[in-house]
């Protein structure tokens, strides 16, 4: 393992204005979101509304850091037969790749679940190094349902295991580990029942992190924000959140980790900025804060594409919006009032 390599890879995942595109979704989930827009999830309109993103220059050279791909996307070529991940390195930005395989029931913890893949992932790694991946993406998911005793310490702690293992087994391979660790906002919990479920979460894994040799100076840490429960009759504002994640994360997050990119949950797009933004204003921080945001980045570009040619310059017009307004949030330089100032 070459650690300075890694950290200069860390290091400019979260580059000051950069922030990290989550184009990740495994075939299920973008389906899902094909659904909403109406259009077939056939693999190349996947790698259409891709390839729209990835060419979208202003935005994958200003603000876009590096891209998560899909194990498909990572081998898939442009319709002018360009691989997707040069079209990515030709913009400055750096391809990434998700490794886990998704999650199974966690046995004995009714509603919980262990993200698997750890098997045969070395040699994954390694395809993956071949093929222009310099980081990846594990996410462990964590649901909070308090009235039925959840989460277990089982689950918290078999996760947490299971991310440790990953990212030792991606610095070996010479690819910057990001670990993510979700606990959900799905449910009806306050804000501060996700600030001590979190700080569980992140406190068990910092130490498998620890127990199992990553260093620390060459990993991303995508974390959730701390914030109410969707179905919470408690909502939080924009300055409570940001002020208990910040306390949350100086709490459980070492210094020598170069950057954490938040994962956006479910949040709406504006409120995923609003909250970054709200977090970098309050400074002093001892880490790169950004974004590494799916839903937050995608719901706009994907429904102005809506799957039509014709709409590519308005898909990439979204994206470009979107991916500017987060940059600035990562510098605490957003305002509410940018947002109807839209890409040209
Ligand atoms: C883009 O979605 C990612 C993959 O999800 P599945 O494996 O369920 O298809 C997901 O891991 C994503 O990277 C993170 O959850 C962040 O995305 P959001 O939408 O929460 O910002």
């Amino acid at each position: 393992m070459n650690l300075a390599d890694l950290n200069k890879i860390a290091r400019a995942m979260v580059a000051p204005g950069k922030g990290i595109l989550a184009a990740d979704e495994s075939s299920g989930t973008i389906k899902k979101r094909f659904d909403v827009i109406g259009v077939e999830s056939t693999e190349n309109n996947r790698r259409d509304y891709r390839e729209m993103m990835f060419r979208s220059q202003e935005a994958m050279s200003q603000y876009i850091s590096g891209v998560i791909l899909y194990d498909e996307t990572i081998w898939q070529n442009a319709a002018d037969g360009t691989p997707l991940v040069k079209l990515i390195e030709q913009a400055g930005s750096i391809p990434g790749i998700k490794v886990d395989e998704g999650t199974q029931k966690l046995p004995g913890c009714p509603g919980e679940t262990i993200t698997v893949g750890l098997d045969k992932l070395a040699e994954r790694l390694d395809k993956y190094y071949k093929q222009g991946a310099r980081f990846a993406k594990w996410r462990a998911v964590i649901d909070i349902d308090s009235a039925n005793g959840v989460p277990t310490h089982t689950a918290i702690m078999t996760n947490a295991h299971a991310l440790a293992r990953y990212a030792a087994l991606c610095q070996q391979a010479q690819i910057v580990p990001i670990v993510e660790p979700e606990v959900l906002m799905d449910g009806s919990h306050d804000i501060d029942t996700c600030y001590q479920v979190t700080e569980w979460v992140l406190k068990e894994t910092f130490q498998q992190l620890y127990f199992q040799r990553v260093a620390l100076e060459g990993m991303i840490l995508k974390p959730n924000m701390a914030v109410a429960g969707k179905k919470s009759a408690k909502k939080a504002d924009v300055q409570e959140v940001a002020e208990k994640t910040v306390k949350l994360l100086k709490s459980c997050v070492p210094s020598a980790v170069p950057g954490i990119a938040f994962l956006s949950g479910g949040q709406s797009d504006e409120e995923a900025t609003a909250h970054l933004d709200a977090m970098n204003k309050i400074g002093g921080l001892p880490w790169g804060l950004t974004f590494s945001y799916g839903r937050a980045l995608q719901a706009a570009p994907q429904k102005a594409w809506s799957g039509k040619v014709d709409n590519v310059a308005a898909g990439q017009a979204a994206f470009t919006h979107r991916a500017k307004m987060n940059s600035l949030a990562s510098k605490g330089e957003w305002s509410a009032s940018l947002e109807s100032k839209k890409a040209a």
